[in-house]
C-alpha cells in the first residue's frame, strides 16, 4: 500500500456512523435481510415481536441498521425509532399481492412523517426469487413512487433468501446518505 493511500485511510477513520430504518409489513423480509447483511444465519427466523439492530461496515460507514417488527399491533411503535434516520429502506414482499395495497398506504404515511420528511428511501421489492413475485418496475408503477417528489428515492429489485440485488441496494444507501444531524 501506497503512503497516499494509507494517509486517505486514516483520514477517512473512524467510519462515520450512520442509522438506517428498516420497515416494512409483517413477513415481507427485514430480518432476513439484515442478516444478509450481516452475514449471518438467515434460517431460524421468527416473527420479530419489538426490533432488532446489528451495526455492519460498508463503504466507509458504519451502519447501524434497525429493523423494527412489522405485525400491524407492532406499527405503532414505528414512529419511536424515526428520530435522526438517515435513510429509510422499505421492504416489500412482492408475491404479496393482497396485501400491495396495504403496504402502499403504510409507505404513504410514512412519507407523511415530519421526522422522515426528505429521508432518502430505498424500497426493497424482495423475494424476487419466487415466481409469482411481481417485478420492480411493475410495483413501483402500482404504488405511485413517480409522484415522490420531496426525497431521493430508489426501487431496488431483490431476495434477501439469496442476497441477488442487496449490494446493489446498499450501495444506493451509501451513496445517499443524509448527514442532517451534523
Ligand atoms: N422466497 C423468499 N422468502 C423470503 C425472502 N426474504 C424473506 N423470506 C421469508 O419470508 C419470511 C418472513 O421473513 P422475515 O425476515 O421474518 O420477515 P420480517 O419482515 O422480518 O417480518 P416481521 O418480523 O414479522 O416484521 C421467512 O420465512 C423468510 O424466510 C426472499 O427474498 N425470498
Ligand atoms: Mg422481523
Amino acid at each position: 500500500m501506497g503512503l497516499l493511500s494509507i494517509l486517505r485511510r486514516l483520514k477517512q477513520s473512524p467510519d462515520q456512523e450512520v442509522r438506517l430504518l428498516l420497515l416494512g409489513l409483517d413477513n415481507s423480509g427485514k430480518t432476513t435481510l439484515l442478516k444478509q447483511l450481516a452475514a449471518e444465519d438467515i434460517s431460524h427466523i421468527t416473527p420479530t415481536q419489538g426490533f432488532n439492530i446489528k451495526s455492519v461496515q460498508s463503504s466507509g460507514f458504519k451502519l447501524n441498521v434497525w429493523d423494527i417488527g412489522g405485525q400491524r399491533k407492532i406499527r405503532p411503535y414505528w414512529r419511536n425509532y424515526f428520530e435522526n434516520t438517515d435513510v429509510l429502506i422499505y421492504v416489500i414482499d412482492s408475491s404479496d399481492r393482497k396485501r400491495l395495497e396495504e403496504t402502499g398506504l403504510e409507505l404513504a404515511e410514512l412519507l407523511d412523517e415530519e421526522k422522515l420528511a426528505a429521508v432518502p428511501l430505498l424500497i426493497f421489492a424482495n423475494k424476487q426469487d419466487l415466481m409469482t413475485a411481481t417485478p420492480a418496475s411493475e410495483l413501483a408503477e402500482s404504488l405511485h413512487l413517480h409522484t415522490i417528489r420531496d426525497r431521493m428515492w430508489q426501487v431496488q429489485a431483490c431476495s434477501a433468501l439469496t442476497a441477488e440485488g442487496v449490494q446493489d441496494g446498499m450501495t444506493w444507501v451509501c451513496r445517499n446518505i443524509s448527514f442532517r444531524k451534523k
